[in-house]
């Protein structure tokens, strides 16, 4: 008799927080220290990661959907993870590849539920659709104070030659920031399987060793060196 499929060990792996904590940096680091252990990995991000999912973020961000309201929006961003579940996340998944993906389905409940105000019926509702039965094996919140962060994107666009330039998140005032925070936080507390917060206020190198020791720790399993 032919051997059962063994089932993949590839990990999905998101990361959340603010703006400006080290989401993007951070998950660029973790592929390159999970290919150097000949772990093949998917960068994605949210909103976006498709095609189509990519023109709902181009919506959202340059403003267009604002006037509509917190609620459509949460349906907007439900909308794309669907098709990043559907077409990247799960097939990339399948074919044995880790998933590294900038937010995910966290940032919705945090600016559009906790800060935004959108009824946490709704959220779960969107949450049930766009997910398909797909949790992150593992959430990482990077967790800092909104202001220092601010001064790391502000810093961003002066090096970028775009001093000023601004999303339409970051937008929002200091006081909105720091309830995101919490929001974050509180989401965090209330999933202490999937989620670990490490403290973002860090050298880059640090952080980047301390969520390689975090991934080493959780799935030894599929990591080459580990013990
Ligand atoms: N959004 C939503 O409302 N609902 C949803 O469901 C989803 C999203 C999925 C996406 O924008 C927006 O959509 C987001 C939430 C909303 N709001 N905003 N804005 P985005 O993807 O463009 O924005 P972001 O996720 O906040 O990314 P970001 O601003 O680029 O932040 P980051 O990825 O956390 O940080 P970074 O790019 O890695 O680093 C920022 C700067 O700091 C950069 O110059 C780095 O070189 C520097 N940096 C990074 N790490 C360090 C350390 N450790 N020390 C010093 N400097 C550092």
């Amino acid at each position: 008799m032919p051997d059962a499929p063994q089932p993949s060990l590839a990990r999905f792996i998101t990361f959340e927080g603010g703006e400006g904590v080290g989401k993007s940096t951070q998950v660029k680091r973790l592929i390159a220290s999970l290919n150097r252990e000949s772990v093949q990995a998917v960068r994605t991000r949210e909103p976006g990661g498709t095609p189509k999912a990519e023109a709902i973020r181009s919506l959202i961000l340059q403003g267009h959907s604002e006037s509509w309201g917190a609620g459509a929006e949460a349906v907007l961003f439900a909308a794309a993870r669907l098709d990043h579940v559907n077409n990247l996340i799960t097939p990339s998944l399948a074919s044995g590849k880790w998933v590294i993906c900038d937010r995910f389905h966290d940032s919705t409940r945090a600016y559009q539920g906790l800060t935004g105000g959108v009824d946490d019926k709704l959220i779960r509702a969107l949450e049930e659709l766009a997910l398909n039965g797909r949790k992150p094996d593992l959430t990482i919140v990077l967790d800092m104070d909104p202001h220092a962060a601010f001064e790391r994107v502000a810093q961003r666009a002066i090096e970028d030659g775009m001093p000023g330039s601004v999303d339409r998140f970051e937008k929002e005032d200091l006081d909105w920031h720091r309830r995101l925070r919490e929001a974050f936080l509180a989401i965090a507390a209330s999933n202490p399987d999937r989620c670990v917060v490490i403290p973002a206020a860090q050298a880059e190198d640090a952080l980047e060793q301390e969520i390689w020791d975090l991934i080493v720790r959780r799935f030894p399993e599929v990591i080459g060196h580990a013990a």
